[in-house]
């Protein structure tokens, strides 16, 4: 087993991180920005190392400040988490390159995902069902580009290969207005990315948001651990998930996620995954891997019983798998608020001191977060500050026990998006289950 790893991120997933090498006796390093010196995480750790200052692209995104904190810590494996280099196949290389255990897929599998184009061309062929549509760049020949697009359907969705996350896309609904929108994105995309590449999709109308995740060791084993609804999103900023997906019918679960499984098996994949699909009138749509531990993790654990964090930590250190397939079994239902340091009808960030924290609790409730009374929240970072997941023996428990939840958590001194979330609890067409990604825009009159 590794006996010491580097957690190269911040805020709730380091201390979750942490929490999973210690249930594995793996020693853990902080590395933090100036800005984070008092954090908890930083203080629980075994060791800790200052990495910079508190601007992001100087410390949680500095490749050398970070490998040499594992050098000087004589530790074995760097995790990323989430966010920051978590996905940069450069970061993984060098990490590997400088004799350390990158604590996720292999830097080519990273690099494949990270270009759109590739990562559907490798699933389609990998027996995963994709979106109809170009299959591929563009051709350059502008009778071409008319004729694809006519054979696709409008509307259509042009989509830059190095975009994601909703960066980088534009619809289209008319011939007349094709060519001209194709020259936008190129342009915004060689700005956005610096690679002018693009695609076309036929464009779904009203999608859900479904991903399975997956877990594969490096000894060939691959399983999925099911699906998450991520559909409640505001601006590709994911609000509320929940497992299993609302109507989702249990056979089309365990067919998707076979091949998701297979599909990693095929392409030699390692560690956690997340295969994005939209979901719309039956049928799934591959759009995106993550080759990450997501944030909306916790859900999966908690039908599951499956420690996500754990097991990317022991597919590093070259075990294999602790689940096999047909012992993965599915059992009730788990809702994730993310609570957002954020004013709750405009949205701007509410960074600054927590004057008092109390957490929620009681059966089926879990809360990952690293903050505590008289905490300041640093204005530096994402404004996500903590996840209160409950879990229930049906959607309706679990409901019910997130809306207590919601009402007993107390975060005074900031601003947080709690009212939102209340509101959601009261929501009718939420409550009934299977909204689309439009819902949240739509409710919030945006
Ligand atoms: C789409 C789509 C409709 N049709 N592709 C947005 C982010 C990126 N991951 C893919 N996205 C979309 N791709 C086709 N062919 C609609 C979206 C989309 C979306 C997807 C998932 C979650 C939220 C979304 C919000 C707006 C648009």
């Amino acid at each position: 087993m590794i006996e010491k790893v580097v957690i190269a991120n911040r805020g709730e997933i380091a201390l979750r991180i942490q929490r999973a090498c210690r249930t594995l006796g793996v020693k853990t390093v902080a590395v933090h920005s100036q800005a984070d010196r008092d954090a908890k995480y930083v203080k629980l750790a075994d060791e800790s190392v200052c990495i910079g200052p508190a601007r992001a692209s100087e410390s949680y995104l500095n490749i050398p400040a970070i490998i040499s904190a594992a050098e000087v810590t004589d530790a074995q494996a760097i995790h990323p988490g989430y966010g920051f280099l978590s996905e940069n196949a450069d970061f993984a290389e060098r990490v590997e390159n400088s004799g350390f255990i990158f604590i996720g897929p292999r830097p080519e599998t990273i690099r494949l995902m990270g270009d759109k184009i590739s990562a559907i061309k490798s699933m389609k062929k990998a027996g995963i069902p994709t979106v109809p549509g170009s299959d591929g760049p563009l051709p350059d020949s502008d009778r071409e580009i008319i004729k694809l697009a006519d054979d696709i359907g409008y509307p259509v969705l042009i989509k830059a290969a190095a975009g994601g996350g909703g960066k980088g896309m534009r619809v289209v609904h008319t011939e007349a207005a094709l060519l001209n929108a194709i020259q936008l994105t190129r342009s915004e995309a060689k700005a956005a990315f610096g690679n002018d590449t693009v695609y076309l999709e036929k464009y779904l109308g009203n999608p859900r948001h479904i991903e399975f995740q997956v877990l594969a060791d490096s000894h060939g084993n691959a399983i999925h651990l099911g699906e998450r609804d991520c559909s409640l999103q505001r601006r590709h900023q994911k609000v509320i998930e929940e497992s299993p997906a609302p109507g989702l019918p249990e056979k089309l679960r365990h067919k998707i996620g076979e091949r998701c499984a297979e599909a990693c098996r095929k392409i030699g994949y390692r560690g956690a995954g997340t295969f994005e699909f939209l979901y719309q009138d039956g049928e799934f749509y591959f759009i995106e891997m993550n080759t990450r531990v997501q944030v909306e993790h916790p859900i999966t654990e908690m039908v599951t019983g499956v420690d996500i964090v754990r097991e990317t930590i022991r597919i590093a250190a070259g075990e294999r798998l602790s689940h096999r397939q047909k012992d993965i079994e599915w059992r009730g239902h788990a809702i994730e608020c993310r609570i957002n340091a954020e004013d709750p009808k405009t949205f701007i960030p509410s960074p600054g001191r927590i004057v008092t924290y109390h957490a929620p609790g009681g059966p089926g409730i879990r809360v990952d977060t690293h903050i505590y009374s008289n905490y300041q929240v640093p204005p530096y970072y994402d404004s996500l500050i903590a996840k209160l997941i409950a879990y229930g023996e049906t959607r309706e428990v679990a409901l019910a026990r997130m809306h207590i939840a919601l009402a007993e958590m107390v975060i005074d001194g900031i601003k947080t998006n709690i009212p939102l979330h209340q509101e959601m609890m009261s929501d009718a067409a939420f409550l009934a289950g299977g909204v689309n990604i439009h819902y949240l825009h739509k409710k919030l009159g945006l």
